[in-house]
């Protein structure tokens, strides 16, 4: 972690998420993808920028949505692949598909499809960290549809009580699935609703990678003089579907707010600001590790049939 905001890496790891999805919508309706995937084209932003403040020790929580955090934290690429692809050298053995990633060597836990089941594991590990007298810090990825839940609120209450060392980052895409958030709850943010139960919290609008990085470091530096735990509310949108590679049927506020975040798509100005041979360095290094990820997914073979039962737990 370096203070500095890094634009060559930012621009890499972004160029990394996007293509690799991309890469898995042309790939979907073939059929070798056996999972379904919840892509995050337009909320990258937050993952690289969140990802290139913390340190190797720092431990991430992520959810089902996790592609972005996966590949952001530079967890093993040809894994993931072959997860999605439901092959034994998956990050789940391939028996867990998109939705449970894992990369143990990158302090990236396992995900799973249930949501809000990670929040209080993370708040778990924090306590653990603070028990243990630890400098890491935890991250826990979640939706504003994941703060509908009460158990939300119970695990901002215990980490609050014992000041643990943990930053919540909340993705506000305004849905989840389809139901907007001003459907769902009064129109109060997130924010506020944190700061009364004692948490440090922050809303960041603009979707821009260096702002995302900039309010991490923050977060860390308060952890750091042991301040609360934080909360970063970080203003997104989600350009595809809940799940799946087709386009969401959104309203006419919706898909106007969406054309705009793709005017203003912090790829193209993290490009922007990089020579041409930077950018064809990067974009040639890029298609390289995703061919080298799917050629590694497609040569993996299928878990055996006697071990179906194996590392399942239910
Ligand atoms: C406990 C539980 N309830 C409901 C669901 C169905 N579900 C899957 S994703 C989702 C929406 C979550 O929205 P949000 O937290 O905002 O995350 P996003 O999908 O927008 O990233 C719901 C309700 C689930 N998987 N688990």
């Amino acid at each position: 972690m370096k203070n500095q905001f890094d634009i060559k890496k930012a621009y890499y790891l972004f160029l990394l998420i996007r293509k690799s999805e991309e890469k898995i919508i042309e790939l979907y309706n073939s059929d070798k993808i056996k999972s379904p995937v919840h892509l995050s084209i337009g909320q990258e932003a937050i993952a690289v920028g969140v990802s290139l403040a913390l340190s190797k020790s720092d431990i991430i929580f992520s959810n089902y949505r996790g592609h972005a955090h996966f590949i952001a934290r530079e967890a093993n690429l040809d894994k993931m692949w072959a997860e999605l692809y439901g092959k034994s050298r998956g990050t789940a053995r391939g028996k867990g598909g998109s939705m449970h990633l894992n990369d143990i060597s990158k302090n990236f836990m396992p995900t799973s499809a249930i949501v809000t089941s990670a929040i209080p594991e993370a708040v778990g590990y924090a306590f653990a960290l603070k028990y243990k007298k630890k400098n890491s810090v935890v991250i826990c990825y979640h939706g504003e549809g994941a703060t509908d839940e009460g158990v939300f609120w119970e695990s901002l209450n215990f980490a609050s009580l014992h000041d643990l060392p943990i930053i919540f980052i909340c993705e506000n895409n305004r849905y989840a699935i389809y139901s907007h958030q001003n459907t769902r709850s009064i129109n109060d943010p997130i924010v506020s609703r944190a700061i009364s139960f004692g948490i440090d919290a922050e809303r960041i609008s603009g979707n821009s990678t260096e702002e995302f990085f900039k309010a991490t470091i923050r977060c860390k530096e308060k952890i750091k003089n042991n301040s609360k735990p934080q909360l970063l509310e970080c203003m997104t949108s989600r350009w595809q579907d809940h799940v799946g590679v087709t386009q969401p049927e959104l309203s006419k506020e919706e898909e106007n707010n969406i054309k705009k975040a793709i005017k203003h798509d912090d790829l193209k100005n993290l490009e922007n600001k990089l020579s041409k041979d930077e950018v064809l360095h990067i974009k040639k290094r890029v298609n390289k590790e995703i061919e080298h990820a799917i050629k590694f997914a497609e040569a993996s073979d299928f878990p055996r049939s006697s071990e179906l039962l194996e590392n399942v737990y239910y």
